[in-house]
């Protein structure tokens, strides 16, 4: 061939092999696309249910994952993330225990000219070219939903109303969310009154510690309402309130995130009044983007999962069966 051809063939190459983003033309023909994937822990019910999720979808997509569990370190995750640039993954996708401390490792991702997928939680930073997408939860409406439903419950009453409160991870989106979209809606009325509030880690060994040392602190007959960010610490709290003879979802109302099919059990019988969804079913939609992406498609830079609520007048029968 014409070295001057040969010249323009090779430049036209390289311009194609670069020009579509990530560097893969046609996905049917490369290798499977390489998905390195850092799960921040198994604390929860939820959890579980995410990295199942996460797991089965990248199989069912013919997608390569390297799955790393941090079991809630963040080191542990930056560790992982560290490992995929060095094996030069495809796409890198990550839930962010807490929402600080990623700017440098991700710097380096992209330094890499590895895409990143933020998923579920949220990371907090002024530069937005960190990361090519989000996929994850509106915490701040779940946690408005909670004061919603607590505004029409007692609507019929001038009384105060005491809430104790069981957040999730200090940092993490989730727990900021739900604390402060609860408190958008109940700072309206001043009758609402959180008498005890603290993070639990979104583990029901942690609801369980918790409520037992509000009993020491409260006598039950002050407390009115409790709010627990997950089901998880919502079933460690309701063990302590039967051990103590009180009746959850009667003698206190109890408004609980994530809706487990234990949770939704507990609607059911009224043991707890108000379930909020919070989706760990993200994985297909992870696998998606994930492709989207490799293949250079431009994908939004923020995207939110539909979620619903639940309460006694739920058609109970309507409802599938939640899998976790
Ligand atoms: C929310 C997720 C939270 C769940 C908890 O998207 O990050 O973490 O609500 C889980 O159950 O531990």
């Amino acid at each position: 061939m014409n070295p001057l051809v040969r010249a323009i063939v090779l430049i036209l190459c390289i311009v194609m092999f670069y020009g579509c983003g990530y560097g893969r033309s046609d996905e049917s023909e490369a290798s499977p696309i390489v998905l390195g994937y850092s799960q921040l822990g198994d604390e929860s019910t939820w959890r579980s249910q995410n990295s199942r999720s996460i797991i089965n979808a990248a199989d069912e997509a013919g997608i390569k994952i390297m799955f790393e569990n941090a079991m809630q370190d963040p080191d542990n995750q930056i560790k992982a993330i560290r490992s995929f640039i060095a094996y030069k993954v495809d796409v890198i996708a990550f839930s962010p225990l807490v929402e600080t401390g990623w700017d440098t490792v991700l710097g380096e991702a992209r330094a890499a000219g590895i895409p990143v997928i933020i998923v579920d939680r949220m990371i907090n930073t002024s530069d937005d070219s960190l990361y090519t997408c989000a996929l994850g939860s509106d915490f701040d409406l779940e946690g408005r939903r909670a004061g919603e439903f607590l505004v029409r419950e007692f609507e019929d009453s001038e009384k105060p109303v005491n809430i104790v409160e069981l957040g999730g991870t200090a940092d993490s989106t989730p727990a900021i969310g739900r604390y402060e979209g609860f408190r958008d809606v109940i700072s309206e009325y001043p009758r609402f009154r959180v008498i005890f509030s603290e993070d639990g880690d979104f583990m029901l060994s942690k609801g369980r510690e918790i409520m037992q040392q509000v009993l020491e602190e409260y006598d039950a007959t002050e407390i009115d309402v409790l709010y627990s960010h997950n089901d998880d610490m919502t079933f460690g709290a309701i063990e302590i309130m039967r051990d103590a003879g009180i009746r959850p979802g009667v003698d206190i109302v109890i408004i609980s995130v994530d809706a487990t099919q234990r949770s939704i059990n507990y609607l059911r019988e009224g043991v707890v009044n108000y379930v909020i969804e919070c989706n760990p079913n993200s994985g297909p939609r992870v696998m998606d983007l994930a492709k989207r992406i490799v293949l250079g498609e431009e994908v939004p830079k923020h995207l939110y999962i539909e979620e619903m609520v639940f309460d006694e007048y739920t058609d109970f029968d309507a409802i599938a069966d939640r899998g976790y």
